[in-house]
């Protein structure tokens, strides 16, 4: 019989969309079902005597918002989703999210809120564990890049908070966000490997939750945390079968599946990413995720120090890369201009910046000021004062000096993978939905000096259902020959560096990066 239909569930931290797509001659043929925006939201958090202010106004800027992302949203636009698919014959359905991210799990229901790793709940806690067991050490059993929003410092961060602390003492399972979903889908809970990478409690060469840093945390918040982590499994695990309450899909002798696909979005998208030999790739959506893939970590000084991390991929394989602010600098300027001008689009920005004039002003697109929702232009303007170039006033100038910016840390970036991994890169694949700004693709061809290839834009999707499709045995085993049918099925756009490399080199000069701000 002809193989149902297999359902990618893809939600990025800005963007969520549901593909419903199959396998056919080698070839993907995806159509998508539903996509949909979201946004991490703020509440305003108060002191314990503010009440004291009575009817006087509360103007105290000082206080940090706590941001939570919108499950509701998010859970109710994937079931209506699934919905318009009832009566079609879908063999399975994979989730991919954003990493980091969890929720506790308690009497078979989601207990509170879920945290953004833009919160900022987690700031100072960092340092502080690190501190104590040394920056090095944690590096080398970890092999993860130093984010304050990694999983274990948001879980520090709950261990210091009385209402969170709580939390984490009824729940039963902590989830991250996709093993989460799959969760509500069909009640089996589980850890899926690729999106687990990126907690900071995974043991990268065994491949395994790592129990002694386990142990520390557990007694940093005074908890057992290794009990209330699942059991991990490997991205093409069947997990069970869809609720039928939630949707009915499949057929009633064979309900959907719940495929774990390689949850973490970045794993998913490299899957799709059709590397040739000597390929660096970049991932670029929310954030740009530069790097190259291995097959073993790489846990020196110098690549803890240049903050690289090593995330799992799928068949054994290690994702070296270095997260870079992307399009979440460019889309909070939009955001911020539109309120001046109303009209202005993504491509509208885009093409403005094109004719904006280029190496203008560059700043550090990573700069941990940028972290934060919020006035992203103003930032801009103040790293380019401080670093004494032109302040970018217009929509265009701004849009350039990011595009710039941007351009340049992945050129930087990419040079770093392959010098601290040790290896020769000589071209670039860009995918995501990032490169349909294309002027960002040509210039990082030119800052990098080598070619790049751009596509697919829906590589995170893709590589979701691809993961589905092997595990239903309807493609070859190799990550080459998926990475195959994606060459066969997408239309893929080459760009040749056009300046010199030189003119990005002396740019980069330019760029101020301490981080006191
Ligand atoms: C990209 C991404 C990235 C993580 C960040 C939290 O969406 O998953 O790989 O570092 O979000």
């Amino acid at each position: 019989r002809m193989m149902g239909a297999l359902v990618a569930v893809d939600l990025g931290a800005s963007s969520g969309r549901v593909v419903a797509g199959r396998v056919v001659d080698s070839v993907v043929q995806s159509r998508e079902i539903a996509r949909f925006s979201h946004a991490p939201i703020q509440f305003p958090r108060y002191g314990k005597h503010d009440d004291a202010a009575g009817a006087r106004p509360l103007s105290d800027t000082g206080r940090v918002p706590a941001i939570h992302w919108d499950l509701p949203r998010l859970w109710q636009k994937t079931v209506l989703a699934l919905r318009t698919l009832e009566n079609t014959d879908v063999a399975s359905i994979g989730v991919d999210t954003w990493g980091v991210d969890y929720g506790f799990v308690a009497e078979g229901e989601v207990l509170g809120a879920i945290r953004s790793y833009r919160d900022q709940r987690t700031e100072g806690v960092a340092g502080e564990f690190v501190r104590t067991v040394g920056a090095q050490e944690l590096y080398q059993v970890t092999g993860l890049q130093m984010q304050t929003f990694n999983t274990i410092f948001q879980l520090l961060a709950d261990g210091k908070n009385e209402a969170r602390r709580a939390e984490l003492a009824v729940a039963e399972k902590i989830l991250l966000l996709p093993d989460l979903l799959n969760f509500l889908l069909c009640g089996v809970m589980a850890a899926e490997l690729t999106n687990a990478s990126t907690t900071g409690l995974i043991d990268p060469v065994h491949r395994t939750w790592n129990s002694s840093v386990i142990e520390r945390m557990g007694k940093a918040v005074g908890q057992d945390l290794g009990v209330k982590l699942p059991d991990l499994v490997q991205a093409g695990n069947c997990l069970g079968y869809l609720n039928q309450d939630v949707a009915q899909l499949g057929t009633t002798a064979s309900p959907a599946r719940i495929i774990n696909v390689a949850s973490h979005d970045t794993a998913s998208a490299v899957i799709a990413a059709p590397l040739i030999e000597r390929s660096a790739y970049i991932s670029c959506g929310t954030w740009s995720l530069v790097g190259v893939e291995l097959d073993s970590p790489v846990v020196t000084e110098a690549s803890r120090k240049a903050n690289f991390t090593n995330e799992l991929g799928v068949d054994g394989t290690v994702r070296y890369l270095k997260n870079i602010m992307g399009m979440w600098v460019f889309n909070g300027c939009l955001a911020q201009l539109r309120e001046y001008h109303p009209d202005l689009t993504v491509d509208k920005l885009s093409e403005a910046a094109r004719s904006a004039p280029a190496l203008r002003t560059v700043i550090d697109i990573n700069h941990p000021v940028f972290t934060h929702p919020g006035d992203m232009c103003q930032r801009i303007q103040e790293l380019a004062q401080l670093s004494d170039q032109p302040v970018p006033e217009t929509p265009a100038e701004i849009a350039r000096c990011v595009v710039d910016s941007l351009a340049l840390a992945h050129a930087r970036a990419v040079k770093e993978a392959a010098a601290l991994a040790n290896v020769d890169i000589s071209s670039v694949t860009m995918v995501g939905g990032g490169i349909k700004n294309t002027l960002l693709c040509q210039l990082t061809a030119d800052a990098c000096g080598c070619p790049v290839t751009a596509g697919p834009v829906e590589a995170t999707a893709t590589g979701n259902l691809l993961i589905q499709a092997r595990a239903h045995g309807d493609v070859g085993e190799d990550l080459s020959e998926l990475r195959n049918i994606v060459r066969s099925s997408f239309d893929l756009i080459h760009f040749e560096p056009e300046s010199s490399v030189e003119e990005w080199r002396s740019a980069e000069r330019r760029v101020f990066t301490h981080h006191f701000l």
